[in-house]
């Protein structure tokens, strides 16, 4: 099947790197996935907190193989692979996919960061990777939506350090340049909403200062000719199996695999992303 960009989108991810897709998703779809998330109990019991420098945190649950929970349906679906196919050029595989909850007046927030500032430590030669960010709940700058640097992207992969208050995120000094010819764009989003990024997209959130939730999910692909040379915490090229885009309602809330490996919850930085970056 073919990308579900149309000419003009495919035209702005290449020039911002990065597109809204509106009603990705369907509100049956999102029902069908809240709930599914809101009940896993293997979910629930895997989830971790990732802390801010004010020590507010976003939970967190993360997994690298999609298998059969309606999480990994959507992660598989044609209308999100084919895309991503296009996007990057070929073939792709699953690297993995996880759930950033910020929770009300709670959430934390996340230091502007590209994904490939890490995932370069991984192996990945090529930055030939890219995410799909799903709304579950509505996103506003209250509750604390993705912001992204339209356009950073071509500026390729920045180097990335601990930054006061222990969070890895890129080199201060190259994104307060970018901020000086580039737009800051808000990207709010309806639950449904679909906002795919190319890995080397500057991007960040705030705390979620609202009194209502802020759940999001990220399925995350990696171009099958970009296998990682190093073994790491997210898996090597492993083939994708496509499902059809009425999968979910056809399965409706799946939960997911009752393994003990099927979340993960430790990851090791490689010693390049311990350093500390210098902010003057
Ligand atoms: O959920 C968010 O607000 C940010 C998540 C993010 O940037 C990431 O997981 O790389």
């Amino acid at each position: 099947m073919p990308s579900i960009f149309t000419p003009e989108q495919q035209i702005a991810y290449e020039r911002d790197g990065y597109v809204l897709v509106r009603s990705l998703f369907d509100q049956e779809e999102i029902a069908i996935l809240r709930g599914a998330i809101e009940t896993d109990p293997q979910l629930q019991a895997s989830l971790y907190d990732r802390h801010d420098a004010s020590g507010k945190s976003t939970r967190m649950a993360t997994w690298n193989h999609p298998g059969d929970s309606v999480y990994g349906l959507a992660a598989r679906s044609h209308r999100v692979v084919d895309t991503m196919e296009s996007m990057l050029g070929g073939e792709v595989y699953h690297y993995h996919s996880k759930l950033t909850a910020k929770e009300p007046l709670e959430g934390g927030a996340w230091e502007w960061h590209q994904d490939y500032g890490y995932w370069y430590h991984n192996g990945c030669t090529f930055p030939y990777m890219a995410s799909m960010m799903l709304a579950l709940d509505k996103t506003t700058r209250e509750n604390g939506c993705l912001q992204v640097i339209r356009g950073s992207h071509h500026a390729g992969r920045v180097d990335h350090g601990v930054l006061p208050g222990e969070q890895v995120g890129a080199d201060p000094r190259r994104v307060e340049e970018m901020l000086k010819t580039l737009e800051r764009v808000y990207c709010e989003m309806e639950p449904g909403d679909g906002l795919f990024f190319h890995a080397n997209v500057m991007h960040r959130s705030d705390q979620n200062r609202s009194p209502n939730r802020r759940w999001t999910v990220l399925f995350c692909y990696n171009a099958a000719r970009n296998n990682p040379y190093l073994e790491h915490h997210h898996p090597q090229y492993t083939p994708l199996h496509k499902v059809d885009d009425n999968a979910i309602k056809m399965t409706g809330v799946k939960y997911s695999e009752n393994s003990p490996d099927y979340f993960r919850k430790n990851f090791s930085n490689p010693p390049e992303l311990k350093k500390t970056m210098s902010t003057s």
